[in-house]
């Protein structure tokens, strides 16, 4: 078994069971889709910039910003998935390809590195923070949410060598969570203050949709093990699951969050006398 070395569990999962026409089929299709989402969003984020008052704007760029990345980066994670495993005509399954890459979920990671910062940065171009500033929850954003990302990034390799130092890089990261997750809830009650009700309540929804989304990836993490420590779960249905959970909280962190945030700024626009069907005809009423 030692043979792959640091890899993770899809890669014994290849070399040992092999992956049914279903199982393999589903990850590239839930692959597939996940990229070709950001793709279209990408679209719905340009176009409704001027939806908004322009200081709002800036959460639709970040949006941008995080489609294009996340785009690329899930297009080369899903061309890993379609190299690394081979169908075997003899034994009628997909078995790890000879002399290509090994399948790894590090691409996502990297990919969090970008999205992360921004997702966290774009919900303050959003509300108004009446006692935090602006610069020092900046920052322990920042800070926070790459740590929290580098050391899960690490642990991910001891996924089936070393349990331990995969449950310890795990816990460090979420340490790092937890301080993610205080921090934004106070930046949503901060922002929920003084605003008008169908703002506010937007915000409440926000929250709930990120606290679910983001509990996600810790649970896709875990995934090998979460039926036992090399449970039920480590074999394919386990592998469907991951990318399928992993697909599932991009879409809803990345694209939901986004679309969510510019409801609320198009509701506080409003209120503040910015109304999008009107533009343009002020000069005719002159
Ligand atoms: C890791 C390692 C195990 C412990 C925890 C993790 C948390 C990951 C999170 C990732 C969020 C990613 C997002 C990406 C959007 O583009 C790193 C899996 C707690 C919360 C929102």
């Amino acid at each position: 078994m030692n043979e792959l070395g640091n890899a993770t569990f899809e890669n014994y999962v290849g070399l040992e069971q092999g992956y049914s026409e279903m199982a393999y089929q589903m990850v590239a299709h839930v692959l597939t889709l996940g990229y070709a989402v950001m793709l279209a969003s990408l679209l719905y984020f340009v176009l409704t910039l001027k939806q908004v008052a322009p200081k709002y704007r800036m959460s639709n760029i970040l949006s941008v910003v995080v489609m294009v990345s996340a785009f690329l980066l899930l297009y080369v994670q899903a061309q890993n998935w379609t190299t690394a495993f081979e169908f075997d005509i003899e034994r009628g399954k997909y078995y790890l390809a000879s002399g290509a890459d090994l399948f790894n979920n590090g691409y996502r990671y990297l990919n969090w590195l970008i999205d992360v910062p921004m997702l966290l940065f774009q919900i303050l171009f959003v509300v108004s923070l009446t006692k935090s500033s602006f610069s020092s929850v900046r920052n322990q954003f920042w800070v926070s949410g790459t740590l929290m990302i580098v050391t899960g990034y690490i642990g991910q390799f001891y996924e089936v060598t070393d349990i331990v130092k995969f449950a310890i890089w795990g816990a460090i990261s979420t340490v790092f969570f937890g301080h993610i997750l205080w921090l934004m809830r106070k930046v949503i009650r901060e922002g929920q203050e003084g605003i008008p009700a169908d703002a506010k309540s937007t915000l409440g929804a926000i929250w709930v949709l990120f606290l679910i989304s983001w509990m996600l990836y810790p649970g896709a993490y875990l995934m090998p093990h979460l039926l036992g420590i090399n449970g039920a779960f480590f074999n394919e249905t386990g592998v469907v699951a991951r990318e399928i959970t992993y697909t599932i909280a991009d879409v809803s962190s990345k694209v939901i969050y986004g679309v969510l945030l510019g409801v609320a700024a198009q509701q506080l626009s409003k209120a503040e006398g910015y109304v999008y069907e009107r533009q343009g005809e002020e000069k005719l009423s002159v």
